[in-house]
């Protein structure tokens, strides 16, 4: 369990004595803070409370069927709310609400707010701090704590909760699906979460542009001596495919699992700067110390740099004589 007896009638006690709640997720949203966000939306529209919702960027397209999420807005004033819940939100830099929403930061309205995380640094800045690093996802605690407060998990929560566990296991993917993580994944699905739907829209569903733009870095890596699985995109690239920065999210992913290589770099120019992405999945190789050469950091599997310059393409041509053919 990732509370005590004594935090859970905390939290439901917040919440049946809230007059109006609002709900925040962190910035550049994924499925998890979004997932666990519209997952409670529907629980206090269930319960008749008011509530809304806050986040400081738009919605990807990817995640644009869960429901309710046309409700996010990114210009609440959270004093306003007798009661604030932050999923999935790190400390207040992953928020990006710190300039336009300083009071959320400062202390000052702390005790109004319910924190809840999974991510190992949490800063614990609410009155009821419900973290647990052993789960795969925010979405798996807030499940956890509606079914300790006999909240009921309707088909809406179940697809929203099981959006937050598919995109933080990487599809079941990565090493966090643990036999846990695949219990309460059954779990949802009985509760009538729609996998079929998260599917095709978060897997399924690649725009034209997209396909194009990893159509160039696919069809110019290059696998050096040392191992090293390498491909670059310039701001020319993006143009030719109508593609955005954020459209490149995910391949270098592919880059690392190719046999043999060590360990993946994919360099993109980005207005007068180059960032170079790193990723491995070897245990011995260390692609944080490969980024930190450049000036970048990270972790020991994904790490990344940014340089100032541009790329330059460098092709290298040898004669062959007639003897060697
Ligand atoms: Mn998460």
């Amino acid at each position: 369990m990732s509370f005590t007896e004594e935090e859970v009638a905390i939290f439901k006690k917040s919440l049946l004595e809230a007059k109006r709640v609002l709900i925040v997720s962190h910035k550049n949203p994924d499925g998890d803070t979004l997932g666990a966000g519209l997952g409670l939306y529907c629980l206090l529209r269930d319960l008749g409370k008011p509530a809304d919702l806050l986040c400081a960027s738009s919605i990807p397209e990817y995640l644009k069927f869960l429901p309710f999420c046309d409700r996010y807005k990114n210009n609440y004033e959270p004093q306003n709310y007798d009661l604030i819940i932050m999923v999935d939100i790190a400390d207040k830099n992953v928020s990006g609400l710190t300039e336009t929403h300083p009071m959320l930061w400062d202390g000052s309205l702390k005790e109004r707010v319910i924190n809840i995380d999974h991510h190992p640094a949490n800063a614990k800045f609410g009155f009821l701090n419900i973290i647990d690093t052993g789960k795969a996802s925010a979405t798996v605690i807030l499940l956890e704590l509606f079914e300790a407060c006999d909240f009921q998990v309707t088909a809406d929560i179940a697809t929203c909760f099981l959006t937050g566990l598919y995109t933080d296991t990487g599809s079941f993917m990565h090493q966090n699906s643990t036999p846990e993580a695949m219990k309460v994944a059954g779990k949802l699905l009985r509760k009538g979460g729609n996998m079929a739907l998260i599917t095709k829209h978060v897997f399924r569903t690649t725009q034209v542009k997209t396909m194009r733009l990893w159509g160039k870095v696919f069809s110019r890596i290059k696998v050096n001596e040392e191992g090293v699985a390498m491909s670059a995109l310039t701001e020319s690239d993006y143009m030719e495919c109508d593609a955005k920065r954020e459209d490149i999210a995910g391949a270098v992913d592919y880059l690392k699992y190719i046999p043999g290589v060590k360990y993946a770099s994919l360099l993109t120019e980005d207005q007068g700067k180059v960032k170079g992405s790193l990723r491995t999945i070897h245990d011995d190789v260390d692609v944080q110390e490969v980024a930190i050469r450049f000036g970048g950091g990270g972790h020991v599997k994904a790490a990344g740099f940014t340089v100032p310059g541009r790329l330059q393409r460098e092709e290298v041509w040898r004669v062959v004589g007639a003897e060697n053919t």
